[in-house]
């Protein structure tokens, strides 16, 4: 970790094929705790694409004590070669060789929790993205990619249970009791899709038969004690298998496929090639423990990780700058997965959340990057919502472009184009031309370029002659790596509709030979460029970037009639619930200048009449309904401002929600009453979305602040028979601003955290729910919380829960004080040093200071510049630190 000189930029343009190739890969652990001894034994050869035919050897490596070190069995001399701390170069070597090494590493030490490490008793490992060279000197690059045998020996009794990737093809007994499992991959595959896995573990067994009749053993496992909450992950699992062969024609392609879940992990899950390695957060599931987001959480990242198989291991990529390849391209297609299981509108809507309130801000910050980032210093500082969810809305747009069946028929020419070997973005996007004939030249400006689009639509009615235009123009704003008057325009999908009087009013749009639809895609690609419908014979309201078309921010001037009306008749559900949103956002917005202006405005009564009759509305998707009645988020309101005030968001938009809570208690009450409650727990759209709309109205209730339905929230947590009424209803009173609100809060609080003291998830959940309250004793309170026994800064979700809560927690985190920026800090400071990783991400609120008052942003940067001056920082942390300096 320690640098004398500033860390390296790594560039995309600097790309250079790897002088060797690794054909075999046979590795051998001597799994010991604090010493554990690897062996690798690798067959090199020099890549004939290579133009440096007389290279040395240079191996990627960190952290390894070398024991030894043989070429072609000749132990090397210290001449030789030539060991730095972050690789090793044997000088001289002939074309074709084994190279042997026996290294010793500290499993129980390496808190990054990259590499081999330990999480509580097992032993595990996270490759991805340059964690195999704490593990062994190798070619650490996905370009070199390798059939790989491992055999793993450990102790029998601590570690019956001895895994790596592939089929296994030996075991025995050892002496000192000590065991060994032997596992091969058949297939070639890059060092980061390397795993190993030591335990006592209970598993879930399981089969899946292939489309073309194969079996295929399912495992999943767990420390015992979890074993009840494996069910949910293994169905996801099988209708994921299911839904790859029926929407991509994708079959599995091992004899087993393995899920273990972990502890101690820094991100959801990992792919290794049949040994997938999860947060146990992403695998258990039990309504009793787990909420309706967790059960979807976990079948979306089963899901996405059995994608990978395809999209990421079979077809894997030539370097880190072509991350989005399979990321995005993944995400798209768990999405699609989860949108098929549950609701599609109810998935779009909560995609376009994530996307439009976490991506839209990091395209705004410091660290924005073009979803093919040109540069990087730390690649695990770019496992971004630019490169997973952008990534997403650009395959999505694809999709969107070529309709369903052409994209099928990119993604096959894709797969069977690149089977076996690393490919590019250019790769991907070459597939989908061949499909369709469509030149994506321009389209590639979505890959390029960093920073949101912004969609400007003005419309002009011409009523003599029935002519309706709109004018779109667009713009991207300043991002590090471009100025907005050098950036080239976006082709735009733009899905859109008219709106009449009696309903939807049929499309013509001569230009294009569009004719008699009501719903159609037009290609933006100017700057500016009109769409001109004809025979329209009333002024109509335009419904814009249905399902959220292109992942870019609209501005049309909508009156609040039309955002009511657009609410109320729209076909697509989405922009429905985006009217809602923007109604929502005008009255706020209203609000806070009301404020500001020292005027007070009382809140709009359309919004008040309209959300009646929502509720009183039985024909609509309970879900959708309770997506329309939740207001928008307070760091959504953030993003759209141009300086946030975060106290009069939170103000304001509490404010709306108590006036339309006083106003519509009797509806809410009402909806309330005579939405059944869950009897027998299923995690299915239908039961979610009951549950949703339920709760929705009792936070409302709650939120008017009458006693009378404290009591009932207190209630429903103390006979809830799962954890989404539970904690919706603990959460419900936590987050209420009366103080009679108070004794309820913190006596559910307390019982739920003695109920659930043996679940380290629920009780994540608990750390969680009391460092997002907006109250001026929140700081106290977590660090109060950092010294409960739960807690360790070792455990990335616990630290998440009790820290990352409390970070993005607006008002508490930027107290004018300061006082959350330098705990903040603080916090960063010492996981710099555990793991530079977490240290790096949970950094990101620091570094947002732009949109600041000035006071904050002061504090804010005085705070970043504090953890720049520590000495042995990290590339992580340095890397997002220097930048957001700029
Ligand atoms: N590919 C992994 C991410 C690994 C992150 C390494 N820092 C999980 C996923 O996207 O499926
Ligand atoms: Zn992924």
């Amino acid at each position: 970790m320690m640098r004398d000189a500033e860390p390296k930029v790594i560039r995309l343009q600097d790309y250079q094929v790897p002088n060797f190739q690794i054909t075999k890969t046979e590795l051998h652990f001597n799994l010991e705790p604090t010493e554990t001894l690897v062996t690798s034994k690798l067959q090199f050869e020099r890549n004939a694409k290579s133009e440096n035919k007389s290279a040395a050897l240079e191996l990627h490596g960190q952290d390894i004590e070398i024991q030894s070190l043989k070429i072609n069995g000749e132990e090397l001399t210290d001449e030789q070669y030539q060991v730095n701390p972050e690789s090793l170069t044997v000088f001289s070597v002939p074309d074709v060789f084994e190279f042997e090494c026996v290294g010793k590493i500290n499993p129980q030490e390496n808190t990054s929790l990259e590499g081999l490490y330990k999480s509580r008793s097992m032993f595990c490992t996270q490759c991805e993205a340059e964690g195999f060279r704490k593990i062994t000197y190798y070619l650490d690059r996905p370009d070199v990619m390798s059939e790989f045998t491992t055999t793993v020996e450990a102790d029998k009794a601590l570690y019956p249970i001895l895994l790596s990737n592939g089929n296994p093809i030996e075991k025995g007994e050892l002496d000192n009791n000590r065991h060994f499992v032997t596992w091969h991959d058949p297939h070639k595959k890059p060092a980061y899709l390397f795993a190993l896995v030591a335990g006592d573990l209970s598993v879930l067994d399981d089969t899946f038969t292939t489309s073309s009749g194969r079996d295929v053993a399912l495992k999943i496992f767990v420390e015992p004690k979890d074993l009840d909450k494996c069910d949910h992950a293994m169905t996801s699992l099988k209708n994921a298998m299911k839904w790859d062969e029926d929407v991509y024609g994708r079959e599995y392609d091992l004899d087993i496929f393995m899920i273990v879940a972990v502890d101690d992990f820094n991100m959801g899950a990992m792919e290794n090639k049949g040994l997938n390695i999860f947060n146990t957060s992403c695998v258990l599931a039990k309504a009793e423990t787990t909420s309706d987001t967790g059960f979807q959480r976990v079948e979306a990242v089963v899901a996405h990780e059995y994608f990978h198989n395809w999209s990421g291991n079979r077809v894997t990529c030539r370097d880190w700058f072509q991350l989005s390849l399979k990321e995005g391209f993944t995400v798209f297609r768990d999405s699609e997965f989860s949108a098929d299981m549950g609701s599609r509108t109810v998935k779009r809507v909560e995609d376009a959340n994530v996307l439009r309130t976490l991506q839209f801000a990091e395209d705004a910050g410091p660290m924005a990057h073009p979803v093919q980032p040109p540069s990087f210093i730390e690649i695990s500082n770019f496992y971004t919502l630019t490169i997973y969810e952008k990534g997403a809305e650009v395959v999505r747009m694809i999709h969107t472009l070529l309709g369903a069946e052409t994209f099928r028929k990119g993604s096959d020419i894709y797969f069977a184009e690149n089977d076996g070997t690393a490919a590019t973005i250019d790769d991907f996007i070459s597939a989908m031309s061949k499909a369709s004939g469509k030149d994506f030249t321009q389209f590639m400006t979505w890959y390029r370029q960093a920073g949101t689009p912004v969609l400007n639509v003005a419309d002009n009615y011409d009523a003599e002659n029935q002519k309706y235009t709109l004018t779109f123009t667009q713009s991207c704003p300043d991002t590090p790596e471009a100025k907005s008057e050098d950036k080239k325009p976006y082709l735009i999908p733009v899905r859109l509709g008219l709106l009449g009087e009696s309903g939807p009013l049929p499309l013509e749009i001569s230009d294009l030979g569009i004719s008699g639809v009501t719903d159609t895609v037009v290609e933006i690609t100017e700057s500016t460029q009109c769409i001109e419908f004809s025979n329209v014979s009333e002024k109509p309201v335009p419904s814009l970037l249905r399902s959220l078309s292109a992942p870019v921010k609209l501005q049309f001037d909508y009156s609040r009639d039309q955002l009511i009306k657009i609410m109320s008749n729209d076909e697509d559900g989405f922009n429905r619930w985006e009217a809602s949103q923007q109604l929502c956002v005008q009255v706020i917005q209203e609000l806070m200048s009301g404020r500001q202006s020292e005027q007070p405005v009382a809140v709009d009564p359309n919004l008040v009449a309209a959300f009646d009759r929502l509720l009183k509305d039985d024909n609509l998707d309970p879900a959708m309904v309770a997506n329309m009645l939740s207001l928008p988020s307070e760091s959504y309101l953030a993003e759209l401002a141009e300086e946030i005030d975060v106290d009069a968001i939170h103000q304001c938009r509490a404010q709306l929600k108590k006036t339309l809570a006083e106003e519509l208690c009797e509806s809410f009450a009402q909806r309330w009453q005579k939405t059944p409650a869950t009897v027998d727990y299923k995690a299915d759209a239908e039961q979610i979305g009951l549950r949703s709309i339920r709760n929705m109205c009792l936070s409302y209730l709650v939120a008017s602040g009458q006693e009378q339905w404290f009591g009932v929230a207190y209630e429903q947590f103390s006979s809830a028979n799962n954890m989404t009424d539970q904690f919706s209803a603990m959460s419900a009173l936590v987050h209420s601003d009366s103080e009679l609100a108070e004794s309820y809060a913190s006596k559910a609080l307390a019982e739920f955290y003695q109920q659930w003291s043996e679940e380290a998830l629920v009780v994540n959940q608990w750390f969680g729910v009391q460092a997002s309250k907006a109250h001026p004793n929140t700081l106290e309170q977590v660090k109060a919380l950092m010294e409960h026994p739960a807690f360790t800064m070792k455990n990335p979700n616990k630290v998440r829960s009790v820290i990352g809560a409390f970070a993005n927690n607006p008002v508490c985190f930027h107290a004018i004080d300061g006082s959350g920026y330098k705990f903040l800090a603080d916090q960063i400071i010492e996981l710099n040093a555990l793991n530079p990783q977490i240290a790096a991400r949970l950094l990101t609120p620091l570094t947002r200071w732009k949109k600041q008052t000035q006071q904050r942003q002061a504090l804010m940067i005085e705070e970043l510049k504090r953890i720049q001056s520590v000495a042995d920082l990290s590339k992580d942390v340095y890397e997002v630190v220097s930048k957001s300096l700029v």
